[in-house]
Formats: structure tokens, sequence, C-alpha cells
């Protein structure tokens, strides 16, 4: 029996950690005048992106250690784990599959013996097929109208991604028709979501990969209720319901005929669904082209990704550089500023992605870890958020690493707007790298007082995204480049990254008390005082006491 290999005890680290303490201090403005190319040397060019990282807190020593560390953690091994179809996801006894859901048909990616590309494209033509029905008015509801709205109802990994793809791909989606999410278990989610729509023009998606979910099932039976309302007729559900997920059983017993069900498998993911069945409200907004498109541009990152020299390899540095600043410089957070108005939704996307993924304190050896696991990710995009929270990320005493996201091209070029927007992306980056020292403060003539409120003392590290347009391609690369990056994070930290076991506490204790808020006043409380007390309070004021 091998011995468990502790990360802070490896040679790797351990160079990383004297290293760190070497450079820690080390300003911005000095790297950049010592080297006048360093912002070429650290930036990579790859599939349309260029990735401009020579805003961190690195030298090229610190890349050759940070690649160490990835190598002694055999991240090629387990990157071709993952793509061999191993069974990585320890704790859950399943392999990673996501690669194979945006694989060309040509390729061959095996689980359990069975080459599943096959599988996939077959789930992917009965997606387009159906797409192109509802879109061209071909498939109509019960009453024989053709359907413009379509409601996705799911949450986590059935709703974030859907939610962000619709968002970000909305410049390529059909205009005469409407999409919206239903994720909260709030009734409020529901109301407002189908208010002011009309049942005979509305497809629901139950988006749910077990068709178990709380929140899915609630809000899937209310709005079976109320397409029913005004459609009087049981046989209307199979026109303006369709199910995707991985149970079948489920789907008939809900009353979905399992012929509108999409399917997809147990090695996908929640948080890495978006792009199977689970994308039906995506495809039916943007078409199975530009569908097909954004499937393209995730293959092109995931080849890249198991192809790349880890020194060219986007989301390994990316990744490096998250365990870089969360493990040697302790930093709390990353901040994703996408400046684009399209990408609105990416940060929330991401928390999922990274803070499920990595949110983890033991190894999948089961031991409690001696180091720091996954960041929190927010985000907000560019510039609203320049005048809300980047004053604490210029001037606050907290690092945070940010990840700048901008496009050459805008979709929607109206005058100067976008060179404004583009100006200030760049701006921002610059001010936070090289800051405004205390003698150039003064040099404005600040009075004396005023002076240290002034003072920025930069060396705020930042990653710059640069791409020429948010095509669907492009969305694909980008999600793909922050799913291998959370891979690499979590093959260093030696996490299971695929596991969410910390979600199910709270869903058990929810079905515990559920009960209790419909019971009278008197009946026992058996949680602490303090629980205790808010469902008391809870039924008094709801009239129960
Ligand atoms: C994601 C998680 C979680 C999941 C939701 C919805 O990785 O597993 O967010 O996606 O709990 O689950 P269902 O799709 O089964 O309803």
């Amino acid at each position: 029996m091998t011995e468990t290999r502790k990360l802070t005890q490896t040679p790797e680290w351990k160079a990383l950690t004297e290293h760190h303490g070497k450079i820690h201090d080390t300003h911005l403005r000095t790297l950049f005048a010592d080297d006048p190319e360093r912002g070429k040397q650290f930036a990579l060019e790859a599939l349309g992106l260029y990735f401009d990282y020579s805003k961190h807190r690195i030298t090229g020593e610190t890349m050759q250690l940070l690649v160490k560390l990835a190598e002694g953690c055999d991240l090629r091994g387990r990157i071709d784990a993952m793509f061999g179809g191993e069974k990585i996801n320890l704790t859950e006894n399943r392999a990673v599959l996501h690669v194979a859901l945006r694989a060309p048909i040509d390729k061959q990616i095996m689980v359990d013996g069975v080459n599943v590309v096959p599988e996939v494209h077959k789930v992917l033509d009965k997606m387009a097929a159906f797409s192109e029905r509802v879109r061209s008015g071909e498939w109509k509801g019960h009453t024989g109208k053709r359907i413009r709205n379509v409601i996705n109802i799911g949450i986590g990994g059935s709703d974030l991604g859907p939610v962000m793809a619709y968002e970000a791909l909305r410049h390529y989606s059909q205009r005469d028709m409407t999409f919206r999410f239903v994720s909260n278990v709030d009734g409020t989610d529901f109301a407002e979501a189908t208010h002011d729509l009309d049942a005979e023009e509305t497809l629901f998606i139950i988006a749910s990969k077990t068709f178990t979910t709380l929140e899915t099932m609630t809000n899937g039976r209310t709005a079976r209720a109320w397409a029913l309302e005004t459609l009087g007729d049981e046989a209307a559900v199979a026109k303006h319901f369709v199910a995707l997920s991985t149970n079948a059983a489920e789907v008939s017993k809900f009353g979905i005929d399992t012929a509108n069900m999409f399917e997809f498998w147990d090695w996908v993911g929640g948080r890495y669904s978006m792009v199977s069945a689970i994308g039906l409200s995506t495809m039916i907004a943007v078409g199975a082209d530009n569908f097909r498109r954004m499937l393209a541009g995730f293959h092109e990152m995931d080849e890249h990704f198991r192809t790349a020299p880890f020194e060219q390899n986007l989301p390994v540095l990316m990744g490096l550089l998250t365990v870089w600043y969360a493990d040697f410089f302790n930093a709390q957070t990353v901040a994703v500023l996408p400046y684009d108005q399209y990408l609105k939704r990416f940060p929330a996307y991401l928390q999922q992605l990274t803070m499920e993924s990595n949110g983890k304190q033991v190894t999948t050896s089961g031991e409690r870890v001696d180091y720091e696991t996954g960041p929190v990710f927010w985000g907000e995009p560019g510039t609203n958020g320049q005048h809300s929270f980047y004053q604490l990320i210029h001037q606050g005493t907290k690092l945070i690493p940010c990840d700048f996201i901008g496009f050459t091209r805008s979709l929607n070029p109206h005058g100067a707007h976008h060179d404004i927007l583009m100006a200030n992306l760049f701006a921002q980056s610059e001010a936070l790298a090289f800051g405004k020292t205390e003698e150039e403060v003064r040099a404005e003539g600040t009075q004396d007082w005023l002076v240290p409120h002034r003072v920025f003392n930069g060396n705020r590290p930042s990653t710059t995204i640069l791409a020429e347009s948010l095509t669907p391609e492009m969305l694909g690369k980008l999600i793909a480049l922050y799913e291998h990056s959370v891979f690499t994070q979590g093959i260093i930290w030696g996490i299971d990254s695929f596991d969410q076991w910390g979600v199910e506490l709270g869903k058990v204790l929810a079905q515990r008390i559920m009960p209790e808020l419909d019971g009278h006043a008197n009946s026992e409380l058996k949680h602490d005082s303090s629980t205790n007390t808010l469902i008391r309070r809870y039924r008094e004021q709801k009239g129960n006491g």
C-alpha cells in the first residue's frame, strides 16, 4: 500500500513556498521596469483567445515551479483518465465525461467498454429536430397555436448554464420568442415568469437529471396546474411539456410521455451539463447550428487542454494562477469581470462551477487538507462593477485577483460605446497593477492630509482575456477554459471536484422541517433553541398558532 502523498510536504510545494518568500513583495512596477517585453512574454495566444497574464505577481521561475507542481500531481495522467472515461468522480463512483458531450461524431470515448459518442449525437439530433419544429411553428400547442414562450424549469446545474447561455447568446436568438427560467421554489419565481403569458403558446421544459429535485418537481406540478387551468385537458401535457432527464421512470410518473424526453447520462455532472439535453432551451433559442458552433468551441478547448504543453495550456495556466494566489498569497476570492453585457450571468454561472466543484476540505482519500482549496468566485459585468465594488479591489486590505474578459468587436456597435467600454477595461487592469505612488499624488499638488486617501498601492494582479467577438464558438471556449481550470485546481488540491455532498444536509433538514411548519403551535419541536423559536414564530404569524 502506498503512503498518501501530502501536498504541502512535496518538494514542489516547498520550492513554491520558498520562492514566494522571495518574491511576494516584488512590485509589478519593478517586474515591468526590469523587462520591457514582459507584456508579451507572459501572454499566450490560442484558439482566438489572447490570454495576458503579465500583470500577475509571478516571474518565469514562478511559472516553472507551478508547472512542476502540476507535473508532480500527475495532472497529465489525470487529464488522460478523465478523457479516457475512468471513474474519476471517486465518491460517486462515476466517470466524468462532459467532454464527450461536445466530441465530434468520429471520436471514440468509452465508458464501461461502450463508445458513448454515437448516443450523444443521437440525442443532439433529436434535440435539433424538436428545436426546429418549435422555432418554425410546426410544433403546435394543444389548441393549435404556435409556441411563442419557452420556460425552462430546473435548478442548479439544470438552470444556471441554460440561463447564462441564453443571455450570452441572445444576439443569436429567435427574437419573436420569449425565454424564461424558473428555478426558485419561491412561488414568486413561477408567478412572475408566467403572469403575462398565454398557456396556449407556452412550452415548459422540465430539466432535472434525477427528476426528483424538490424545487423542480414543485415548480413542474405548479406549471402543469397552471397550463391545465387554461387548456382544460390532460392530453395537453403532451404538447406543452417536455423533460430533460436521466430518469425515464420518474418522467413517466410525472405524466410526461417519454417520447418527449431528451436523455443524458450519469457521467454528466449537473454543473457540467449545459451542453447535454439540458441545453434544449439554448438550442431552441439560438437554433441547432449555433448550438453546434458552441459545441465546436468547447471541443477545441477540450483538445487544447488535453494536448497542449502545460506552459502553453490556457486552462492549466489559469488553474495554476488560482492555486498560486489561494495558497501562497492567501487570497480568498477571485473576481470575474466580463466587459460584455451579454456575459452578465457568467459570474453567477461560474460560482456554481467553481465553488460546488472545489469547495471541499478533504482529499479524495478522506484526509483533512492543510492548505486552502477553492476560492470564492464572484463578479459583475464592467463597467457596472467599477461604480460599485472596485473601490475595495483598488484600495481595500484584501488581495483579489481579477479576470478581465473583453472583446475587440461589439455585437451592438453604437458610436463610441465600445471604445469607452474597452478603455475602461484596459484602464482598470493598469490601475490595479501600477497604482499611483505617494510622490505622484503629491506632485499633483494634493493637500497633505488627503495624500494617503489618494494613494493606490497597485500590485493587484489580474488576467486579461481578449477575444475578437462573442460568437457561439467563443462562448464554448470560455466556459471550457474555466471548467478545465477548475479541474486543474482540483487535481493539485487532491480533491474530488465532481461530487457535492455539502448540499445534502440542508436538504434533509428541510424535509424534516416541512411538516412541522404545517403542524400545531404546540407540537413538540426538537431542534436547537434558535431553530425552534424561528419555527414557532413562523407558525404563529402564519396563523397556525
Ligand atoms: C450540480 C449539482 C446540482 C444539480 C441540481 C439539480 O452539479 O448536482 O446543482 O444540478 O441539484 O439537480 P437535478 O438536475 O437532478 O434536478
